[in-house]
């Protein structure tokens, strides 16, 4: 059923009671482009959309540095995903994959496409030159023109890393190794992000939350995507101070997470895996957390003490629902700017 124009415009004429609408939105892979397209229908003036993206998933292969939250983000609302695997390029072709396997070239559990292979060659090759990661990522998107402003969290080196139970003690895999190779079937005792001490917010994302009108938490992983982007220095603080009402929206329907491994990673920090859970984890700005607004999904009920909930249909299962999903972020962001 395509929501109809008129109701989405009547929504819409209600989310736009927010002058200049500058939404600013945390976001990670596959559920984050997903809403961010969504957003993007929604939101008129396109680029009046700064997406914060994870970049703890970051890892260098073969000497090429590989952003796969970013890339799937600026393919996603580029047009070049593979929609089916959520990440990496469509019609993409694995010659050099292949190739490599025939070298027993390590790893061989993260695919690389030779059309992928590209943007990480480009990437590469700019960081090389000196370039920060915030530069090179906007240079990549004059190629894709995603329609929002895409940032990285953070433009040094934070790389996610799973302490994991081996039986006879722990041991530290990077995420991918974790997420790719063993499907994060090993129990994750701790997530630890290497180099978080030594960042700071990327070059325009601490401006972007200075003047955004609405600040939404995308439905990524609240540990390895959004507590990741909260966890670099200033980032949170910067969160909890802005003048805009701050809406999340739960990656948790019922008691599972709609796609990736949010329940194998909420473990290890002790957090329950529901919306409520993950509400009470990322907490009320009124006291130390950084929401005013909470979408769980309808049949969902959660009570965060301190937020205003809404129960609204959370499943992107085509652009027009995604769209939903966003108009009612930007209600609910409405009625917590009221609030304050
Ligand atoms: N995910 C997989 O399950 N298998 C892969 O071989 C793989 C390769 C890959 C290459 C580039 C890229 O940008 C993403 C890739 N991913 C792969 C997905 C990636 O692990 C996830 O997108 C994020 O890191 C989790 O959000």
């Amino acid at each position: 059923m395509l929501w109809s124009r008129s109701r989405l415009s009547h929504r819409v004429q209600a989310s736009e009671t927010i002058p200049a609408v500058h939404v600013v939105v945390l976001a990670g892979g596959v559920g984050g482009a997903r809403f961010l397209s969504g957003l993007r229908a929604v939101v008129h003036a396109p680029d009046r959309i700064t997406a914060v993206v994870n970049t703890g998933d970051d890892l260098t292969l073969h000497g090429l540095r590989i952003c796969p939250d970013l890339d799937t983000v600026m393919y996603t609302l580029g047009g070049g995903i593979d929609a089916e695997r959520g990440w990496g390029r469509a019609e993409e072709t694995w010659t050099v994959k292949a190739e490599l396997a025939a070298y027993d070239a390590e790893p061989g559990w993260f695919s690389l496409g030779d059309r992928d292979l590209a943007t990480h060659l480009v990437r590469t090759r700019m960081l090389d030159a000196g370039f920060a990661l915030s530069a090179v990522t906007a240079a990549l998107c004059a190629r894709w023109q995603p329609g929002v402003v895409l940032l990285p969290m953070s433009d040094q080196r934070v790389e996610t890393h799973v302490v994991v139970d081996t039986g006879t003690g722990t041991r530290a895999l990077h995420f991918q190794e974790w997420w790719v190779r063993h499907r994060a079937e090993l129990p994750a005792r701790e997530f630890v992000q290497v180099g978080v001490a030594d960042a700071q917010p990327a070059a325009g994302v601490l401006e972007a939350l200075a003047t955004a009108d609405v600040l939404l938490l995308a439905p990524s992983n609240p540990v390895v995507s959004i507590g990741t982007i909260l966890g670099v220095p200033g980032l949170r603080a910067a969160v909890r101070e802005s003048a805009a009402p701050v809406v999340g929206l739960s990656p948790i329907i019922g008691a599972a997470p709609v796609r990736g491994m949010a329940d194998k990673c909420l473990p290890a920090l002790g957090v329950p895996t529901s919306a409520e859970g993950v509400g009470r984890h990322y907490g009320a700005r009124g006291e130390d957390g950084v929401l005013d607004g909470w979408l769980v999904h309808s049949g969902d009920s959660a009570d965060v003490p301190g937020v205003r909930v809404r129960a609204v249909p959370l499943l992107m299962t085509d652009p027009a629902a995604t769209a939903a999903m966003a108009t009612a972020a930007l209600d609910l962001a409405v009625e917590c700017r009221r609030d304050a």
